[in-house]
């Protein structure tokens, strides 16, 4: 008899532990893939970074390894070292690659910035960067970020850049047509930042998206940036989700993070009343998702890198922020278990 009870607990403890073991983890409670951008060479060196996006993410994005000035420094060299390691470990843990970018004014290596030839050798240079990217992960990255960023600043209209300048206002459509030709299995994704903060620029998103259905350029998702700062308007939040989902394409927030050392509060402490504002914000964020984009539009929420250490607004603003889910020890936050319980009650 004692034998037989021992033996019922040894079983429910076998089948109720590691289920309930899986449900602490934000991933396991949300119904789409939940990403992180990565540092290549912090997941080669460092095993606690390795092995914290190994457990807690199923979606990674290179921060930067797959950029135009690291994957293409010379014009007739690529240099997929790093791209294809971040590649190998998201094998070796079953997670989706998610590629980021093709084409963005701000990540171009200096020999096409300098580029001396005629336009028409220009756009044949761009070509032939997405057709050798796209073709030598095609199969291995499940979607792209064709082109990053072509709207300008808090504008409707396209950015005076060098890619405007050479290949002409409509060089979004032909990046995608090009990544198509050469992976027809790659969703494509136009990534854009600030709708958060201009209704003119949200209105632009939608109107490319919906002349692309018309002129049948082939556009699976549109990229939501949010990089949001702890005073984003929750109301903006909720409409820039719902008017993008409006498109029918696929809506992936895809560098997420959250700024509290801001305006009037810049004074570098993380005080805990900012910590509350920041983690009701990212409950926030995660609950709108799940309301405001229907379920075969999720295609994910990506934060831009892991830890507090790592975010790239420490020194681009030369300021110190704590921006995201995991602090500097790569230890999760108040903020992580506040999401986790948010999804968890709604289960
Ligand atoms: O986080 C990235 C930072 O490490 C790089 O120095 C920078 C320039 O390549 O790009 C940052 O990532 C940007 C992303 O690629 C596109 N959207 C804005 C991001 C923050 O600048």
């Amino acid at each position: 008899m004692r034998i037989v009870f021992g033996l019922q607990v040894f079983i429910l403890i076998l089948f109720v532990y590691p289920a309930n073991a899986q449900k602490g983890y934000i991933r396991n409670n949300i119904s789409y893939p939940l990403g992180a951008s990565v540092d290549g060479k912090l997941l080669l060196n460092n095993a606690v970074y390795r092995n914290l996006v190994a457990a807690e993410f199923n979606s990674i994005t290179a921060e930067n390894d797959m950029k135009m000035y690291r994957i293409h420094p010379e014009e007739n060299r690529y240099d997929f070292t790093m791209g294809d390691s971040i590649v190998a470990f998201a094998k070796r843990n079953n997670m989706r690659v998610h590629g980021h970018t093709l084409v963005w004014f701000s990540g171009m290596p200096d020999w096409l910035k300098q580029f001396k030839g005629s336009n028409l050798k220009f756009e044949e240079q761009v070509k032939h960067h997405i057709q050798t990217v796209v073709s030598h992960y095609k199969g291995k990255i499940a979607s792209w970020d064709v082109v990053n960023e072509y709207l300008a600043h808090e504008s409707d209209s396209v950015r005076t850049c060098i890619l405007q300048e050479k290949m002409g206002d409509d060089y979004l459509a032909k990046c995608f047509q090009w990544a198509h030709e050469a992976d027809p299995d790659a969703l494509l994704i136009y990534n854009e930042y600030g709708m958060e903060w201009s209704e003119k620029k949200l209105q632009g998103i939608i109107r490319i998206a919906m002349d692309f259905k018309k002129r049948k350029i082939p556009i699976d998702g549109l990229g939501v940036q949010f990089h949001l700062k702890i005073f984003n308007s929750n109301d903006t939040i909720v409409r820039v989700l719902r008017e993008l989902s409006k498109t029918g394409l696929k809506i992936h927030i895809s560098e997420f993070d959250m700024m509290v050392n801001v305006g009037e509060n810049r004074k570098n402490v993380y005080t805990d009343s900012l910590k509350k504002v920041q983690q009701e914000k990212f409950v926030f964020v995660f609950n709108a998702y799940q309301k405001e984009v229907p379920d075969a539009q999720k295609y994910g929420i990506t934060f831009w890198n892991v830890g507090d250490k790592d975010t790239w607004l420490r020194p681009t603003y030369k300021m110190i922020e704590w921006p995201l889910l995991f602090d500097d020890d790569y230890q999760r936050k108040a903020a992580y278990y506040a999401v986790l319980e948010s999804l968890r009650s709604k289960k």
